[in-house]
C-alpha cells in the first residue's frame, strides 16, 4: 500500500514538472486585473478574498467549459487546469461587471521551440573543445553532431555543455538539438 502511494506520488511530480499554478485574488472590484496568459497545462486557482457570494463561470465562446458553482467566504477557492490552447473569457455571474476576465492558453510547445532557436555553440570554427549553451526553459532533449553526409557522429543528454572534437577531420558538420520533438539545427566547422 505504502509503496503504491510512493509510486503513485513519484509519478505525480514527473508528470506536473513542466506545469504551474497561477494565483488570483478573487472579490467585488478585481476589475481587469484577473486577466492571464498561461501554458497548456497550468493550473489556476482563485481565492475569495471578500465576503461575498461569487462564481468562476466560462461565458460563451470560452475553449473550455467550467463553472465553480456559488461559495461565499473569505478563502474559499476554485481551482482549474487548463488543457487546451485558446481564449476563455469568465465572470462572476452575480457581479458580472466587476469581476471578469480571460485566461489565454498558449502552447507549451511553441514558447519551447522559440527557445531553442536561442541555442549556440562556440567557439565556431573549433578544434578543441565547444560550449554548448541553452536557454534555460529547454530542460529535456539530445544534442547530436552529424557530418555533411548525416552520419551521426556523436549524441548525448542536452544536459553535457561541452564537446570534445578534437578527433574529427577537419570541415563542416551539423549540431542538431532536439527537444520534445522540436528541432534546430547549428553549423559549425572543424579546424
Ligand atoms: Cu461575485
Amino acid at each position: 500500500m505504502k509503496t503504491k502511494l510512493l509510486a503513485l506520488l513519484f509519478l505525480g511530480i514527473f508528470s506536473t514538472q513542466a506545469q504551474i499554478t497561477h494565483n488570483l485574488n478573487w472579490e467585488i472590484g478585481i476589475g481587469t486585473n484577473v486577466d492571464l496568459t498561461i501554458d497548456e497545462g497550468d493550473t489556476v486557482i482563485w481565492t475569495w478574498t471578500d465576503a461575498f457570494p461569487h462564481t468562476v463561470t466560462n461565458l460563451p465562446g470560452s475553449t473550455e467549459t467550467f463553472n465553480s458553482g456559488s461559495k461565499t467566504g473569505n478563502g474559499m477557492t476554485y481551482s482549474k487546469t487548463f488543457n487546451s490552447v485558446g481564449s476563455n473569457p469568465y465572470q462572476c455571474n452575480f457581479h458580472p461587471s466587476t469581476m471578469k476576465g480571460t485566461i489565454t492558453v498558449q502552447s507549451a510547445l511553441s514558447v519551447n521551440d522559440f527557445a531553442l532557436k536561442g541555442f549556440s555553440l562556440s567557439p565556431n570554427p573549433a578544434s578543441s573543445l565547444i560550449s554548448f549553451t541553452l536557454p534555460k526553459e529547454v530542460n529535456t532533449g539530445t544534442i547530436r553532431v552529424v557530418d555533411l553526409l548525416g552520419k551521426q557522429l556523436y549524441l548525448s543528454n542536452i544536459k553535457e555543455t561541452t564537446l570534445d572534437v578534437s578527433g574529427l577531420s577537419k570541415g563542416l558538420y551539423f549540431v542538431k538539438v532536439s527537444s520534445e520533438g522540436i528541432n534546430h539545427t547549428k553549423r559549425f566547422i572543424k579546424q
